[in-house]
């Protein structure tokens, strides 16, 4: 039992330090891989970005008003190939997104680029005007046009754009 309490503690401040990092303001996202310019966002930083806003259904069966801004709004701000220069070789490009929990997606860059796509595909951080959830937030992916919602992938850590070796 003398050992039990220390144990304790210092699971406690690993916790209390994990749940920090991934909620509260000093949470962020890294945008990395096939960029100019690796960076890492603060909810404060994406507020700074234009702002979209999308209403869905969520799967509670309500619409919500989510916003934040469009991914590839920060795709670009990081100097990713979009537009003109998404073409050739570039369009082998993949953006992957990494959540806390292991889960991972992938988009491909004309899905999300609005010169190739009405599809909007929305980094949120609010839902309804309110911050998004612990379980759900800091930062969620939404897109709306998907028939199925299993690329809503919710608190995500990492944008990675990575290329297609296989040519
Ligand atoms: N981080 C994270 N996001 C996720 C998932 C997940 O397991 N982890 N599941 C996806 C799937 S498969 C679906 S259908 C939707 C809704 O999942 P839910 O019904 O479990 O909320 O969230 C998506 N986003
Ligand atoms: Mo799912």
């Amino acid at each position: 039992m003398k050992l039990a309490l220390p144990v304790c503690a210092l699971n406690l401040i690993i916790l209390s330090t994990t749940v920090f990092a991934q909620s509260g303001p000093n949470a962020f996202i890294t945008v990395e891989g096939e960029v100019v310019k690796t960076l890492k966002l603060t909810t404060k930083d994406i507020s700074k970005f234009p702002l979209t806003e999308v209403i869905a259904r969520d799967k509670d069966g309500g619409e919500h008003r989510f916003s934040g801004t469009l991914l590839s709004v920060i795709l670009d701000s990081a100097g990713v190939t979009l537009g003109k220069q998404l073409r050739g070789e570039s369009l082998m490009k993949y953006v992957v997104i990494k959540a806390a929990d292991s889960y991972q997606v992938v988009y491909s860059l004309p899905e999300i680029d609005p010169e190739f796509t009405a599809h909007q595909v929305v980094l949120a951080t609010h839902i309804d005007g309110d911050l998004l959830p612990i379980g759900e937030g800091p930062f969620r992916l939404i897109a709306p046009q998907d028939k199925r919602p299993t690329r809503w992938i919710r608190q995500v850590t990492a944008i990675k754009v990575l290329i297609s070796k296989d040519h």
